[in-house]
């Protein structure tokens, strides 16, 4: 049974990382100022990569953006799209998911504005873009998303720094690949120890603002490769009800943000005193720690590398294959 791929992708990611802050550097962007709304689209991970980039996009441009799931975008677009001008961020690994595909075919009938594409294969969904951005190195064997999905994030992050303006921030991100290694050398072994362990049953992982969507992507990787029960949450909603689930084979995984790590940290060590394994991480003063000094926008790639290795890990410790989670194929084919 080869269960290389998914580590070897995830090594590697890095690379994959400078090559979409080169590829979206050289972009032709549209001017954000023509459209009224930015609607970012795709399924499972790419859809879960669409909600931490309509927060971006929002945050740093001051300009309305939303996610929606590719399915829904065709069959209920709508609760998103009105009649005035539009851009529509189709993000895909493969290009070909039929959700996406015929959402955006469905989009462009109704000539609801312009079609931008984040991918990592140049497929006929690519080509037909008016703005097509493709991250070949981030193509993958395995079946999860593990570098394709960091690929397609640095990719839309600095795709958002573009659209506001933001050089300054596309420039710190040139430190992004650096980071990202030193971060994975130095905490496999802290990752590897928790995955590993198989006392704990349920995984927490808590995000807000910009990290919501990988707290949702981490999440997955948890679901898709170990079969575990795991769930993503905002930090402060963890309190409303969730915390009921915290006890000594619980993990709850703290994405610390810099700007609110006061109100989130307090939520992380209630959950120790009931009793939760808490493992966090941040710029500083965490289990992880980035010490990056990369500006917090464009850094939140650095959270996924450790955490899919601890999916990969733990994957390995219940005798399963993760490069191919059950019931999953790498694209999903409908006949629509
Ligand atoms: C989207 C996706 C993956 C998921 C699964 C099925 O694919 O939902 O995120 O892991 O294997 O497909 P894509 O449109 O990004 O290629």
């Amino acid at each position: 049974m080869n269960t290389d791929h998914t580590y070897t992708e995830i090594k590697s990611q890095t690379e994959a990382w400078a090559q979409a802050i080169d590829v979206t550097r050289a972009a032709l962007l549209p001017n954000g100022e023509n459209y009224e709304q930015v609607i970012f689209t795709g399924c499972g991970s790419t859809y879960y990569l669409s909600l931490a980039a309509a927060a971006l996009y929002q945050e740093l441009t001051g300009r309305i953006a939303r996610a929606i799931p590719g399915g829904e975008l065709l069959l209920n677009s709508l609760i998103v799209l009105t009649q005035s001008k539009n851009l529509l961020v189709a993000i895909s690994r493969s290009g070909t998911t039929t959700e996406t595909v015929k959402a955006v075919e469905k989009y462009r009938s109704e000539k609801r504005g312009d079609v931008m594409v984040i991918s990592n294969y140049e497929e006929a969904l690519s080509r037909s873009a008016d703005v097509n951005i493709v991250i070949p190195k981030g193509q993958e064997e395995s079946v999860a998303q593990t570098r394709s999905f960091a690929s397609m994030f640095v990719a839309m992050s600095a795709f958002c720094a573009r659209m506001a303006g933001r050089n300054d921030l596309l420039d710190s991100m040139e430190k992004l690949q650096e980071t990202g290694n030193r971060l994975m050398e130095k905490y496999e072994s802290y990752t590897k120890e928790i995955g590993e362990n198989l006392e704990f049953d349920r995984f927490y992982f808590l995000g807000s603002g910009i990290r919501y969507g990988l707290a949702c992507e981490v999440n997955l990787k948890m679901k898709e490769m170990t079969l575990t029960h795991s769930e993503p949450f905002h930090f402060l909603e963890f309190r409303h009800g969730p915390m009921s689930m915290v006890n000594q084979n619980a993990v709850v995984v703290g994405m610390l943000s810099d700007v609110n790590r006061i109100h989130e940290a307090k939520v992380l060590s209630e959950m120790k005193m009931l009793g939760g394994k808490v493992a966090s991480l941040g710029e500083s003063d965490a289990d992880v720690i980035f010490g990056s000094q990369i500006p917090e926008q464009v850094r939140a790639v650095l959270y996924l590398p450790v955490l899919q290795l601890m999916a990969y890990y733990r994957s390995l410790a219940k005798g399963l294959n993760p490069d191919s989670p059950t019931n999953l194929t790498a694209v999903v084919k409908l006949n629509i």
